[in-house]
């Protein structure tokens, strides 16, 4: 099976087929994670993104990688944290099952994720890790394809409920 780990770091300098980023539903950018995808994407990343006329919560798009060292950038909005009832669990589940159903599709191997929607989308940390990785590792006894997914946390408390939860899932 292909191997899960965590790491702590900046998901724009990531040598690998493809990133995710936890945008928006307007897929134009934002702020966190999102903002500094397109400054370090450049500004092709924008007009790439136009296009797709926005993406619901869940769904996945995917763009080349531009300026970054990563060849591929999937493009997936999490859920608003809404207190829990409002289906954001299956929302956040279907992003990463989306967003490495498209890795696979384009034929990437190695595919590094943000935590998707515990910074502005307030979802809490523990309960996305849960469902983060228990998603990844679902998919990770199913394919072939991929030989390594990474979780890269920007900070070190991120990285360790990651880590913890990956011995769980
Ligand atoms: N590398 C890795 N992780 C990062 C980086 C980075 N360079 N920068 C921030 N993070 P957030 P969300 C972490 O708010 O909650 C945007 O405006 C950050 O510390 O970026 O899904 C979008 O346009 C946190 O742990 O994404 C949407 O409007 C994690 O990435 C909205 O925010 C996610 O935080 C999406 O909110």
């Amino acid at each position: 099976m292909a191997e899960f780990e965590v790491i702590q770091g900046d998901i724009t300098q990531s040598h690998v087929d493809a990133i995710v980023n936890a945008a928006n539903t307007t897929l134009l950018g934002g702020g966190g994670v999102d903002g500094a995808i397109h400054r370090a994407a450049g500004p092709e990343l924008f007009a790439a993104c136009v296009p797709f006329n926005g993406c619901p919560t869940g769904e996945a798009r995917i763009t080349p990688g531009f300026q970054l060292s990563a060849k591929w950038i999937i493009h997936t909005p999490g859920p608003v944290w809404q207190g829990g009832d409002h289906h954001e669990a299956a929302d956040l589940a279907s992003c990463y099952r989306e967003s490495l159903r498209l890795a696979v599709e384009k034929g990437c191997h190695t595919v590094d994720f943000p935590s998707i929607s515990t910074g502005v989308y307030g979802y809490p940390l523990n309960a996305a890790a849960t469902v983060a990785t228990q998603t990844i590792a679902s998919v990770l006894a199913q394919s072939d394809t991929l030989t390594r997914v990474r979780l890269v946390a920007f900070d070190p408390k991120t990285a360790k409920v990651y880590r913890d939860a990956w011995e769980q899932a």
